[in-house]
């Protein structure tokens, strides 16, 4: 089962509707859901502590965890030591690369910062660019997709 943790607005919920090719559009997450055998999560969830222990029981029942960086943010986003808390392998996914203000090496810069390790997947939710990669090493690592 795969979870997507990020702050708001990065695309958590646009990139799982498009590695589910759901065809939906994203509507603001509200609160912890499973949906079609994934985790989504509110952004607001990584800006506020009092929701850390939260996702931190919910991630146990994840196998991986997809930490979601837009590619057009470049302040930093991820408090230090924060995936400690998600206690699973995460993984690092860069999203919005179809948009003019995507800077790839800010953002692969504030995962690594974060204590994210590459691998890294550059994606977009919009186009479909980066995303038979993520699903190919999601599947490699028995998610069903
Ligand atoms: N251009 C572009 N826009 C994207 C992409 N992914 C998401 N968006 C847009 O970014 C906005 C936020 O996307 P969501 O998927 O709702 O973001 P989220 O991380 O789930 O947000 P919260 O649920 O509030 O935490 C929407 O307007 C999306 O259409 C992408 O790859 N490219
Ligand atoms: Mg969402």
């Amino acid at each position: 089962m795969i979870m997507v943790v990020g702050p708001i607005g990065t695309g958590k919920t646009s990139l799982l509707n498009a590695l589910q090719q759901n065809g939906q559009k994203a509507v603001k997450t509200q609160s912890i859901s499973y949906v079609n055998g994934s985790i989504d999560t509110p952004g607001e969830y990584v800006q506020m502590p009092r929701f850390y222990s939260s996702l931190t029981v919910t991630a146990a029942e994840a196998k991986i965890v997809l930490v979601v960086q837009d590619a057009t943010d470049t302040k930093v986003s991820l408090p230090p030591g924060f995936i400690s808390l998600l206690i699973r392998p995460v993984v690092g996914v860069i999203t919005k690369i179809d948009l003019p203000g995507a800077n790839r090496e800010k953002a692969k810069a504030l995962l690594k910062q974060a204590g994210i390790k590459e691998p890294y997947f550059y994606v977009s939710a919009h186009t479909g660019a980066g995303l038979p990669e993520l699903i190919a090493y999601l599947r490699e690592r028995g998610e069903k997709l």
